[in-house]
């Protein structure tokens, strides 16, 4: 009876498709790219308030800085140097200045950043991101979203990264990139379910 042997593996299929969905959903709000200024980049002459605005920043975003490297640079700094953009007497967390930089948001707290180049950061060149914790959302892990704040593991592993390209989107969104596995196990467990 082959139906028999079949069926534990067509359960397993199913149970890993259930997997891969929840995965789905949980990636679905993990880790975004910011590109600072959007079009315009790391530069002056940008309203970094009204662009920070605009988006709301969770651990593990990406901030992206385009800028041309001998022009400008980005330091990641405390709140007080932020306000007074004098760097020279400590206050300095990091210091990016490749032209793209791109600076994952690890912590949920304020981050700061400016523009160290004389005159820059008071002529506009300052950024601060409030960073909020990573909550579960839609996939019913958890839920109901209490109090609490419990980091939640931003990707499936390793894994998620290299399937990224594999279909040919762009890496605006991890849940893009797992639509080939997701597509293929849907196959795979319809076959099973119409034999
Ligand atoms: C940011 O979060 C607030 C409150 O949760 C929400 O109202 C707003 O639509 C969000 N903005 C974006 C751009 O996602
Ligand atoms: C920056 O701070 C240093 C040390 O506190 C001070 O000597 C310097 O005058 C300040 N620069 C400006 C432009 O305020
Ligand atoms: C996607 O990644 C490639 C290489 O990793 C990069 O060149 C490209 O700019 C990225 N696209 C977007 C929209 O971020
Ligand atoms: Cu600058």
């Amino acid at each position: 009876m082959p139906a028999l042997i079949e069926f534990p593996s067509c359960l397993l299929l199913a149970l890993s498709f259930f997997f891969f969905l929840l995965n789905a959903f949980i990636v679905t709000t993990a880790a975004e790219i910011f590109t600072v200024g959007d079009e315009n980049g790391w530069t002056m002459q940008v309203n970094y308030g009204a662009w920070t605005d605009k988006h709301n920043f969770t651990v593990g975003d990406i901030l992206e800085f385009k800028y041309t490297r001998t022009e400008h640079n980005v330091y990641e700094v405390t709140k007080e140097v932020y306000q007074s953009c004098n760097a020279s007497s400590g206050g300095v967390l990091a210091k990016y200045q490749t032209g793209n930089d791109q600076i994952e948001l690890k912590e949920a707290k304020k981050h700061w950043f400016i523009c160290e180049i004389d005159g820059h950061c008071l002529g506009g060149m300052r950024l601060a991101v409030d960073v909020a914790e990573r909550q579960p959302t839609a996939a019913g892990t958890g839920s109901s979203g209490g109090g609490a704040g419990e980091p939640v593991p931003v990707s499936g592993g390793g894994g998620g990264n290299s399937g990224d390209s594999s279909c040919g989107w762009s890496n605006r969104s991890y849940a893009f990139g797992r639509c080939c596995s997701l597509f293929v196990y849907l196959v795979l467990v319809s076959a099973c379910i119409w034999k």
